[in-house]
């Protein structure tokens, strides 16, 4: 087992406790940081790369990426000459202010550099994520009539031109290519490595993301510039990221988390990133924190439910004394998880709370503070929580009900793309609280306990049951790799529990077994939440993107089957 100390807990940490002192916190209070706080002139790409590169970190490194045989770096200095280049290009083909432009590229350096040089010069950008398929790429860009896509070769075949009629400029990153595409890195060669930024205002439009609702084609969710006040400070009190950090965020761009805490976050603090361009095995990840020295990690629950699955003995195999500060998103993080971190790696995981809507984390487990495994931890300063009940009104502590954030906040997207009425629905009790569709509760300490979403609650015989709690003590048991848990109609309870179970290796799914781990959660937990149903089942459904267990999906199949 390793064995390390927990860095010291007082001057080694970005305690965001310094701000809280004397007068309350505002937003405001964190402008000085940013140049155009001085010049007035406004650009998330100047505050990422050239800023740096004036104060003199040109030859810090920027970006490092890493694949199982291939390894390459960018210093802030190269990173902005590739950044004006790729601008400079864009621009000669007539890529203007606001326009959208989209990427859809893999894992690597050159999907930062795209969307860090259509940022440059004013336009939208919108990240796809890597694995969509024809029909994804398609309704997003579609939506947006969108005209400028840079991707390559490889997933070329994806894009399916007669069908996005408003596409007017594909740009690929292959060297060499036929037709009437663009080969940006061939002309970026050739282009200036100057170029001059296009100021815009704090709440012009900076990215869009889509989300998938649960009816519906997905929303396009708009952010603006302002966004990163709160990406950047996030970035400091919550990821803790220090001068000599290296710093790994596991998720694609097209992912939100990939794009705010992959590219812009890290960025805006001046640190290190690792770019991993391999697919997923315990072994390539555990190399990646291994030869990059990576200090700080955030990544998802699945990932690291994973590596818990693939046992000690991998990790063991490898020196990771580096890593100081580990935190994770998109899913709720089971206690179970943070007991591994503990004992594998002598660091507690650290749960942040978010959403594509929401811009950048409002909820989480800061550094200096006390955890409590179960929940996401507390609103950060300048955050305010609420949990309301259905008629928006307050609940005490202890009652679970609707999260409510108190509007506004800087990285409060800035609209639903074409969409007023969505945007509208996040205010239902009007225009001071923003509801998530999360149900939580508050303890009496305010920490944020997640039960699910709104849709995922299970009613049984009167009583609420939030699925994740239930989830949480099934991982426990032994047996257990990965689970998801709803609400099954029964027409004497109303609802019941029950499990989707997947095993690990050597376990079968015999009738012992299963009442086994039924008992074990009668006893550890509740009678009334013990799963009445356990489905044995090979994978769970999971979002594409994050990696989300489907629980809607669960649902679905499971009323398909009862027929
Ligand atoms: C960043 C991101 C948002 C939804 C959110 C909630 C779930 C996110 C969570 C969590 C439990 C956490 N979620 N963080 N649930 N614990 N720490 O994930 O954005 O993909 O838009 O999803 O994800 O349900 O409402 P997005």
């Amino acid at each position: 087992m390793t064995t390390r100390t927990l860095p010291p807990k007082c001057g080694a940490y970005n305690v965001a406790e310094e701000w809280m002192e004397g007068e309350p916190f505002s937003w405001e209070r964190v402008h000085p940081v940013f140049s155009w706080y001085q010049t007035g002139n406004v650009n998330m790409a100047y505050e990422c790369v050239d800023r740096h590169v004036e104060e003199g970190k040109g030859d810090k490194i920027a970006l490092h990426y890493f694949t199982e045989s291939e390894e390459e770096t960018y210093t802030y200095k190269e990173l902005q000459q590739e950044v004006n280049r790729w601008s400079n290009v864009l621009k000669a083909h007539g890529v203007k202010k606001g326009d959208f432009v989209f990427v859809f590229l893999p894992k690597h350096p050159y999907c930062h550099i795209a969307m860090l040089a259509a940022i440059k010069i004013g336009a939208v950008v919108g990240p796809l994520f890597e694995a969509f398929m024809e029909e994804a790429v398609k309704d997003r860009i579609n939506d947006c009539d969108g005209e400028y896509l840079i991707t390559d070769l490889k997933f070329l075949d994806r894009v399916n031109r007669d069908e996005i009629p408003s596409l007017k400029t594909v740009f690929t990153t292959d060297f060499e290519l036929a037709g009437s595409d663009v080969s940006i890195t061939k002309e970026a060669a050739e282009a200036d490595d100057t170029a001059d930024t296009v100021w815009v205002d704090l709440d012009d439009g900076l990215n869009i993301h889509y989300t998938s609702g649960s009816t519906g084609k997905p929303k396009g969710i708009i952010h603006a510039h302002r966004n990163m006040i709160q990406q950047y400070q996030t970035g400091r009190w919550v990821l803790d990221l220090k001068e000599g950090d290296v710093y790994w965020c596991t998720a694609h761009p097209g992912w939100v988390t990939g794009t705010v805490y992959g590219v812009f976050a890290p960025l805006l603090n001046g640190v290190t990133t690792v770019i991993h361009g391999s697919r997923f095995s315990a072994k390539s990840w555990y190399q990646v924190l291994e030869q990059a020295k990576v200090s700080v990690w955030y990544s998802a629950p699945t990932a690291y439910r994973m590596l818990m699955a693939e046992g000690d003995k991998t990790l063991n195999k490898y020196n990771l004394y580096s890593l100081r500060h580990i935190l994770s998103v998109g899913e709720p993080l089971n206690p179970e998880v943070i007991h591994w971190g503990e004992r594998t790696l002598n660091l507690r995981i650290h749960d942040t709370w978010w959403m594509t809507e929401t811009g950048a984390q409002l909820v989480a487990n800061l550094p200096t503070r006390t955890i409590k495994p179960g929940s996401m931890g507390r609103p950060i300063p300048g955050i305010e929580v609420a949990v309301l009940d259905d008629n928006g009104e307050i609940l005490p502590a202890g009652k679970t009900g609707h999260l409510a954030i108190k509007s506004s906040w800087p990285s409060l997207m800035k609209e639903v793309w074409k969409n007023q009425e969505k945007f509208n629905s996040y205010f239902p009790y009007g225009p001071e609280w923003y509801i998530a569709g999360d149900l939580a509760y508050l303890d009496e300490d305010g920490y944020v306990f997640f039960q699910g979403r709104s849709d995922d609650m299970i009613n049984s015989s009167g009583e609420r049951i939030g699925p994740f709690e239930v989830e949480s003590k099934l991982i426990e048991h032994e047996a257990v790799k990965e689970v998801g848990v709803i609400g099954k109609p029964d027409p004497v309870r109303g609802e019941i529990v029950k499990a989707f179970i997947a095993l690990n290796p050597g376990y079968d799914g015999s009738e012992e077994l299963l009442e086994e781990i039924r008992l074990f959660v009668r006893k550890g937990l509740a009678a009334h939440v013990a799963p009445k149903e356990i489905e044995v089942v090979e994978e769970l459904p999971k979002t594409q993107i994050s990696g989300k267990v489907l629980r809607r999906e669960l649902k679905k199949r499971d009323t398909e089957k009862a027929g």
